[in-house]
C-alpha cells in the first residue's frame, strides 16, 4: 500500500509522543504554593508548645498582672522537647514566645514582663535560645507564636504599640536562626481600661519578611497558611488550599468558620489549612489534666482528619512545671507514631500494575507508573480538556485494603473536586463502591471497611482542569 508523506509525518509525531518527547506539562491551575509553602506543606506534622506563666498558675489566659516570678521551671529541658518531637516524627516546634499575658520567653527590651524579671535562672535565661539550639541539634525546624493582643504592655491600645510589637517580632526573628513559621494569633481583646488596638498587619508582615523571607505566616487569612476554623484538629472533608481574603482580617473580621474549614473552591490566593489542637483539654499545662491526655484512637482520628484532609497538623504538647514534657504526653506521642507507622507500613500499590484512562500526550513522562514510584515530583497527568479519568490498581493475587491515599502535584495547583473509590467484586463481576471524596490537594486519605480484591479503581469524576496526581497508595 502506498502512503503519502503526510501519513509518515503523523506516524513520526505519534511515535515521538509515545516516547515522551515534547509533551509540555499542564499549565498551572489557579494560584500555586511558593517554595516556602511547598516545604511547609511537606512537613505535615509538628509540635505546638504553650509555655509561660500560665503553666504555673492553672490559667489559659493570663491577665498580664501575674508576678513574673511565677515563671520558674525547676529543670527546663528544651532538648527533651526536641528529642520527643523528633521521636514522634514531628518536623518542627512552634513555641508561644509571647501569649496574651504579654510575658516574653526571651529577655525583650520592649517589655518589662519577661524571663528577665522571672525567678528562673536568676533572670538570665532565654527559652527561645535554648529551644532554637535544641531544634538545630535534633534537625527539626523552629517556629514562633506571638500574640499581638498584650494584656500587660502599657502601650497596648495606642498606635505606638504596633511599633512595640514589630520590635518584638524583629528581636525574635533575628536572634535565633531560621524560623519556619510565624503564628499570629488574631485575638484582639481589651487592654487596660477597655482599650482596643488597631493592628498594623502590613507593618507586622513587612517586619517578618524583612527578617525571615522564607517564613510562612499563619493567621485566619494567611498569607502563608490559614487557621482551619476549629481547635479540634479536623479540616473539612472538602478542603481547598485556596482562599479569598478581600475584606477579611485576622480575628473578628475573619472569614466564616466553615470557609476557613474548607477553603474556597475558586479562591484567589494559595493559603493552605493548618489544624491546631491540644493533646490535653487546655493549651497550657495543668496537673489537673495529667489523666486527660487524648487517647491514641482520638489522635489517630485527628491525624486522618488533618494530614489526611490536606491540612498540616500542629499538635500542642504543653511542658509541665519542671519544664519537661510529661510522660503521659510523650508516651501517647510514641503510641501515635507506632499507630501511623504500622498503618502505613506496606504500600500495596507499590507492586500493583497501574493504568489510567487518559495519559497526557500518551507520554511516558506522565505515565501512571509515576503514581507508584515514591517520588512526589513525578506525576501522572491527563490530557488538556480531560476533566474526568480513572486509575486502576491491579494485582496478580488478591490484597486486603482499608485505606487509599492520594496526592495531587500541587506545584501545578489544586484541581480535583469529586472522586470515588471502588473495588472489583470478582464473584459478582462488578465494580462496587468503597468510598467517595471531594478534594484531594497535597494529601487525602480515605478509610473504608477492609476489602479483599484484585483491583481497586479511583474515578476522578470532576476536576477543574486536567487531573495531575503524584501518588496513589493503598494500605
Ligand atoms: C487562641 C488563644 O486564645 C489560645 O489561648 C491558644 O493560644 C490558641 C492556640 O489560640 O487564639
Amino acid at each position: 500500500m502506498k502512503r503519502n508523506k503526510g501519513f509518515w509525518l503523523v506516524l513520526l509525531a505519534a511515535l515521538a509522543c509515545a516516547c515522551g518527547e515534547n509533551v509540555p506539562p499542564p499549565a498551572p491551575y489557579g494560584p500555586v504554593p511558593t517554595r516556602a509553602q511547598m516545604e511547609w506543606q511537606q512537613m505535615e506534622y509538628y509540635m505546638f508548645v504553650h509555655f509561660g506563666p500560665n503553666s504555673f498558675t492553672d490559667k489559659e489566659w493570663g491577665d498580664g498582672k501575674e508576678d513574673p516570678r511565677v515563671f520558674n521551671p525547676s529543670s527546663l529541658d528544651c532538648r527533651q522537647w526536641a528529642a520527643t518531637a523528633k521521636a514522634a516524627s514531628m518536623k518542627g516546634i512552634i513555641i508561644t514566645a509571647k501569649h496574651h499575658d504579654g510575658f516574653c520567653l526571651w529577655p525583650s527590651k520592649y517589655s518589662s514582663h519577661t524571663v528577665r524579671e522571672s525567678a528562673w535562672e536568676d533572670g538570665k535565661g532565654d527559652v527561645l535560645k535554648r529551644l532554637s539550639e535544641a531544634c538545630r541539634e535534633y534537625g527539626i525546624k523552629f517556629g514562633v507564636y506571638l500574640s499581638p493582643w498584650d494584656r500587660n504592655h502599657p502601650a497596648y491600645g495606642t498606635s505606638g504599640y504596633n511599633q512595640v510589637f514589630a520590635g518584638a517580632l524583629e528581636e525574635v526573628l533575628t536572634g535565633y536562626g531560621d524560623v519556619f513559621e510565624v503564628w499570629l494569633d488574631g485575638a484582639n481583646g481589651e487592654g487596660e481600661g477597655g482599650k482596643r488596638q488597631v493592628y498594623d498587619w502590613t507593618l507586622f508582615h513587612n517586619t517578618i519578611y524583612k527578617c525571615q523571607p522564607e517564613a510562612v505566616i499563619f493567621s485566619d487569612v494567611g498569607p502563608g497558611c490559614r487557621w482551619i476554623g476549629n481547635e479540634n484538629g479536623f479540616a473539612g472533608e472538602t478542603n481547598w488550599s485556596r482562599l479569598d481574603t478581600a475584606g477579611f482580617e485576622p480575628g473578628e473580621k475573619a472569614p466564616p468558620l466553615d470557609t476557613l474549614n474548607r477553603g474556597n473552591r475558586y479562591g484567589g490566593a494559595w493559603i493552605p489549612g493548618e489544624a491546631d489542637v491540644s493533646i490535653r483539654p487546655g493549651w497550657f499545662y495543668s496537673p489537673s489534666t495529667d489523666d486527660r491526655v487524648k487517647s491514641v484512637e482520638h489522635l489517630f482520628q485527628i491525624y486522618l482528619g488533618s494530614v489526611g484532609r490536606n491540612a498540616n497538623l500542629l499538635l500542642n504538647v504543653p511542658p509541665d512545671r519542671s519544664g519537661r514534657i510529661h510522660p503521659a504526653d510523650s508516651v501517647r506521642l510514641m503510641e501515635l507514631r507506632s499507630k501511623v507507622d504500622e498503618t502505613f507500613r506496606v504500600n500495596l500499590a507499590a507492586d500493583a500494575a497501574v493504568s489510567a484512562s487518559s495519559i497526557r500526550g500518551r507520554s511516558g513522562q506522565y505515565s501512571p507508573a509515576n503514581l507508584i514510584d515514591g517520588d512526589y515530583h513525578t506525576y501522572w497527568a491527563a490530557g488538556d480538556g480531560v476533566h474526568s479519568a480513572s486509575i486502576v490498581l491491579e494485582w496478580e493475587n488478591p490484597r486486603t485494603a482499608e485505606y487509599i491515599l492520594l496526592q495531587e502535584y500541587i506545584p501545578l495547583g489544586q484541581r480535583v473536586a469529586n472522586f470515588s473509590v471502588a473495588y472489583w467484586d470478582e464473584s459478582a463481576g462488578v465494580w462496587t463502591s468503597l468510598a467517595r471524596g471531594t478534594t484531594i490537594g497535597y494529601k487525602r486519605i480515605l478509610r473504608f471497611s477492609p476489602v479483599r480484591t484484585q483491583k481497586i479503581k479511583v474515578d476522578i469524576e470532576e476536576s477543574l482542569d486536567c487531573p495531575v496526581l503524584s501518588a496513589i497508595e493503598a494500605y
